[in-house]
């Protein structure tokens, strides 16, 4: 399998997922401003048309993408690690949860709270509209391990996403449940190696940047 992913991103999850099925990849990463990917320098529009990770390439060569899509597929490919209910109603409560994440919280609350370029009132809106569902998420946490019975895929991309209240105005600690899942998720080893792989290449991919940046500017004034 080939996985492009971009570091702390959603794509985390599929990270995650592929540690606890013990799954080997082929990793490559794909930088958010250029869209090349390493270690191969090749354009990622040729891999994603909506320039989007993750995106997951089987060994019989069809790409997925979309984290729900992908997520579940692992799961079901690596059944041992059990990672998602095989079928019936339990399998329909992940799909709930992996839509749940991808919806209200990944796109609904998060993205224009990240977005650099979202006017002041689309973020205030943004907060009106979709704090409660951070309300939703505590009450279910509360006196639960995981999402689920047990750890899932719907836990993998959870994570990710809680990740990026550090770069929001959202103060993860205002609803306890979820803070002390994030924390607990966190000593999870996915969870950890994961997340400490992928903290280290996007301290060097912002260092590249910065880098670039400043050529930029020096070519600019010769
Ligand atoms: N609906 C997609 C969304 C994926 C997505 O938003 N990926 C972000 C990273 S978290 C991305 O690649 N953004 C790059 C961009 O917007 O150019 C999914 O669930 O996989």
């Amino acid at each position: 399998m080939d996985f492009y992913f971009s570091p702390l991103a959603c794509s985390l999850a599929t990270r995650i997922a592929l540690y606890e099925a013990g799954a080997s990849a082929r990793f490559f990463e794909v930088d958010g401003k250029t869209k090349r990917t390493l270690p191969d320098d090749a354009s990622f529009w040729e891999v994603s048309a909506l320039g989007l990770v993750p995106v997951l390439r089987t060994d019989s060569g069809e790409l997925i993408t979309e984290n729900a899509a992908i997520l579940q597929y692992l799961a079901d490919q690596f059944p041992l690690a059990a990672l998602a209910p095989a079928s019936g109603m339990a399998r329909t409560r992940l799909q709930e949860w992996l839509c749940f994440i991808g919806t209200e919280l990944h796109k609904g609350l998060f993205v224009p709270l990240l977005d650099p370029s979202a006017p002041a009132e689309v973020k205030a809106y943004t907060l009106t509209k979709y704090m409660g569902r951070l309300d939703y998420l505590e009450q279910r946490l509360r006196g639960r391990e995981y999402v689920l019975d047990g750890f899932t895929v719907a836990d993998a991309y959870l994570v990710a996403v809680l990740n990026w209240s550090i770069a929001t105005s959202i103060k993860l600690a205002d609803w306890p449940a979820i803070a002390a899942y994030h924390k607990r998720l966190h000593e999870r080893p996915s969870v950890a190696r994961a997340f400490a792989e992928e903290l280290r290449l996007y301290q060097q991919e912002q260092a590249r940047h910065s880098r670039a940046a400043t050529a930029a500017v020096e070519s600019q004034s010769v």
